[in-house]
């Protein structure tokens, strides 16, 4: 009798346990996120977006080289520390994705999984922080 009740409870555990599992895997948020990098600014259709994926679809509109790093960082978006290595540079840390170089004229994408939290988007080409091109991103 015990043995058939502890079945039970196994089977009802497992039920539950599948339930969850499905409701977990059930519509994942995030979504699209459309930049614009250009000389020397980011320019983003939203600045938030619920966790979960997220591409980032990136243009460069201006006349030189560009790109678009996503950190994952409790520093406000204008006190990125600076890169002890590279004169110009930012400190990466807390980097969860980004394009890469984006020639002119030209488009990139990337995917991320991105939890709930408080992002900084910027470019990292030699003195493009400096000169204007980060912002706050919010993942909810
Ligand atoms: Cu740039």
């Amino acid at each position: 009798m015990l043995k058939l009740k502890l079945a039970t409870l196994l089977v009802i555990t497992a039920a539950l346990a599948v339930g969850c599992s499905s409701a977990a895997a059930a519509p994942t948020q995030g979504g699209t996120v459309n930049a614009t990098v250009t000389d020397m600014k980011i320019s983003v259709d939203r600045t938030n977006i619920p966790a979960g994926e997220v591409t980032f679809v990136v243009k460069n509109t201006g006349a030189v080289v560009h790109e678009l790093v996503v950190l994952q960082t409790a520093a406000a978006q204008d006190k990125i520390a600076m890169d002890m290595d590279e004169a110009g540079k930012m400190d990466e840390t807390g980097n969860v994705g980004e394009t890469g170089d984006v020639n002119v004229g030209e488009s990139k994408t990337f995917t991320i999984t991105l939890p709930a939290g408080h992002y900084v988007l910027m470019c990292n080409e030699i003195g493009h922080y400096a000169a204007g091109m980060h912002m706050t991103f919010t993942v909810d």
